[in-house]
């Protein structure tokens, strides 16, 4: 009763009431006072697919990220495949019609530049593009959306991946990753571009860089940002990855995904102001559970592994404001740094070939060390640190390690099969450097063995809620996995397959149960907020798993699950890309919620670019209740 009453509260109400009302809610039946006023109904919401937009080109990112322009009905999508943007008419929501495209390589006279993404304001669009060779610098342009002229263009840093506006229109901004060259020999600087759009045809960029933190390396590490590219700079280290803008567009977050930390920058002054580690989440505490294995029999399997931390690491960011005060809201992917991967000259042992930080745990803590990994999947940069690593009794000996011996731990049912990084998680001497260990489990300095306490896999399967200076005010716990392993999930647009079935599964394969548990599990990539009568909603979407989970943060201390669609219709298909057709949407990468009052026909729309299927969808958000 006390919950549902909360759930009725206004998003003007302060942040603090809220932490009251949790307060009562704890407190016990004999200690609630006299009932509140209770304006509005408790919001539901139920998301409808009407129609959507097929490529027709499967896993080659044919539909990423979508922007909408009100004044004009269109859609622009990226178009990753083709490194365009596709320009859909949005006038009948459910029959969405291809009408032209951005070619940025031919119109700025670039061979090779490709779009990465978009953004739309008033009909005057945005674009990032990437240079040919990606680690040169990238371009933004701007186009008209009504008849898509190019209006005028400027040089940005290395790798612009994500681009938004400032809420007035006269500025965006531009995440410019900078990631390194396959061989990592390249390492651009990542950085920020802040560009004055208000004269389109002379776009002024200015760039808050993190040159300024390059001699705050040990202060950062220590705080935990983590910094680990070979021979990187702080500023070379740095990938932002996607942007937020507060409501009074005064300021903005980026997340720094590898590094699994925000910036927060001022954009008067073009300045990043602070670098913000986010932390860890602990999969022993209560309610932290994962699914670590796709070799436990293909059993759902969530429980907690003391010692097994995830890196939030995360992709999508969307601010949003409760109680006067700036929230920010993450989809907690993961990405691990993999570069050389596909080079043979790197996993023959040539460390100047590329860069790989992730290892399987029964690799890792093999009794025998790692040589019989050598040539296979074993990073050189790993093999040169020592010669195995051991499994730290004091912490995994709930699951049999012993010294020397990582016992059970280490079988695939447990944490074998999990995706971790080397990088992180070994004991190390007051200077930073590994302390190491002989084969028995001693600390021994001539030993050849690195000693882990901690194991950190990628993501933390769940969305986060932060306050504006990067503290977690809410996480989703285990909450996506146990949903998804429930009787309550329902899967397909007409919500009649069990997603117990094909718990974890992956987004380019058939009858894949359990297929993504060692990795990342349902994967939450990108994400989305809007206003639906009154109240605040987040809109998710699982990468892997696919679907899109809605929920109302309007209480950011405690948000409440409202629906879940997943319009995947084909799940045992061996290869979906054979009947693509059928196949329905997988994949979601980017989405954009379109609120009613700018909606071609007055309804609240969520719309989601499909990476691996290629397809847009369309949904309409039904909503009952809350308060208009
Ligand atoms: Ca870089
Ligand atoms: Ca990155
Ligand atoms: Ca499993
Ligand atoms: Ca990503």
């Amino acid at each position: 009763m006390r919950l549902r009453l909360r759930g009725q509260r206004t998003a003007a109400l302060a942040a603090t009431l809220f932490a009251s009302a949790t307060l009562v809610a704890c407190g016990g039946g004999g200690s609630e006072p006299a009932a509140a006023p209770t304006p509005g109904q408790p919001l539901s919401v139920q998301l409808e697919k009407i129609g959507g937009y097929a490529s027709g080109q499967f896993g080659v990112s044919a539909a990423e990220i979508p922007a909408y322009d009100s004044g004009t009905q269109r859609l622009f999508m990226v178009n990753a495949q083709a490194g365009k943007v596709d320009v859909l008419d949005l006038r009948v929501p459910a029959s969405p019609l291809k009408v032209g495209e951005i070619d940025a390589a031919t119109a700025l006279g670039l061979p090779g530049a490709e779009i990465n993404s978009v953004a739309v304001h008033d009909g005057l669009v945005a674009v990032a593009v990437q240079a040919a060779l990606k680690t040169d610098p990238g371009r933004v342009a701007l186009f008209r959306a009504a008849d898509l002229t190019l209006l005028g263009s400027a040089t940005v840093g290395a790798l612009p991946d994500m681009i938004t506006f400032t809420p007035d229109g006269r500025t965006v901004l531009l995440a410019n990753e900078g990631e390194p060259s396959d061989d990592y020999q390249t390492d651009p600087e990542g950085s920020i571009a802040i560009v004055d759009v208000s004269t389109p045809a002379a776009p002024v960029v200015r760039t808050a860089g993190f040159g300024a933190f390059n001699a705050q390396r040990a202060a950062l590490l220590a705080a935990g940002v983590r910094l680990y590219g070979p021979g990187a700079s702080v500023a070379q280290d740095i990938e932002p990855e996607y942007i937020a803008v507060s409501a009074d567009g005064t300021t903005a977050w980026a997340t720094l995904q590898e590094n699994n930390a925000l910036a927060k920058i001022d954009i008067a002054s073009a300045t990043v102001t602070d670098i913000l580690p986010l932390g860890t989440k602990d999969h022993g505490a209560a309610g932290n559970g994962l699914d670590a294995s796709d070799t436990d029999g293909g059993n759902i399997n969530i429980r907690n592994w003391a010692g097994v931390h995830g890196l939030y690491l995360p992709d999508a960011m969307s601010a949003f404001t409760a109680g006067g005060q700036t929230y920010l809201v993450t989809a907690n992917e993961g990405d691990a740094r993999a570069w050389g991967e596909d080079n043979p000259a790197y996993w023959a042992g040539d460390a100047s070939q590329g860069f790989v930080e992730e290892f399987r745990v029964k690799h890792l803590v093999n009794r025998n060390g790692w040589a019989g990994r050598a040539g296979d999947d074993l990073p050189p940069q790993l093999d040169a640190l020592a010669a195995g690593g051991l499994l730290d009794p004091a912490t995994f000996g709930y699951c049999g390690a012993i010294a020397g011996n990582p016992g059970a731990c280490r079988n695939d049912e447990n944490l074998g099969r999990l995706n971790i990084t080397w990088t992180m998680g070994y004991r190390t001497n007051p200077d930073g450097s590994p302390m190491m260990f002989d084969a028995t489990g001693a600390a021994n300095p001539a030993g050849d063995r690195l000693m882990y306490d901690r194991l950190y896999s990628y993501g933390a399967r769940s969305f986060s809620i932060w306050n504006a200076d990067g503290q977690r005010v809410w996480d989703s716990g285990a909450e996506f996995e146990t949903f998804l392993a429930s009787a309550d999930c329902r899967l397909g647009s007409a919500r009649n397959i069990p997603c117990s079935d094909f718990f974890n599964s992956g987004h380019d394969e058939g009858s894949a149960k359990d297929s993504r548990s060692d990795a990342k599990g349902p994967e939450p990539e990108g994400i989305a907020v809007g206003q639906v009568n009154g109240r605040t909603l987040a809109f998710i979407g699982l990468e892997r798993m696919g679907g899109i989970l809605v929920y109302d943060i309007t209480d950011p201390t405690a948000p409440r699950r409202l629906d879940y669609l997943n319009s995947r219709e084909d799940w045992t298909t061996a290869d979906p890309g054979t009947v693509l057709a059928t196949a329905g949407d997988l994949g979601p990468e980017g989405l954009v919620f379109i609120p009613a009052n700018r909606s071609p026909d007055g309804t609240p729309l969520l719309v989601v670019g499909n990476e691996v299927s290629g397809t847009t969808a369309v949904y309409r958000v039904n909503a009952t209740g809350g308060r208009p």
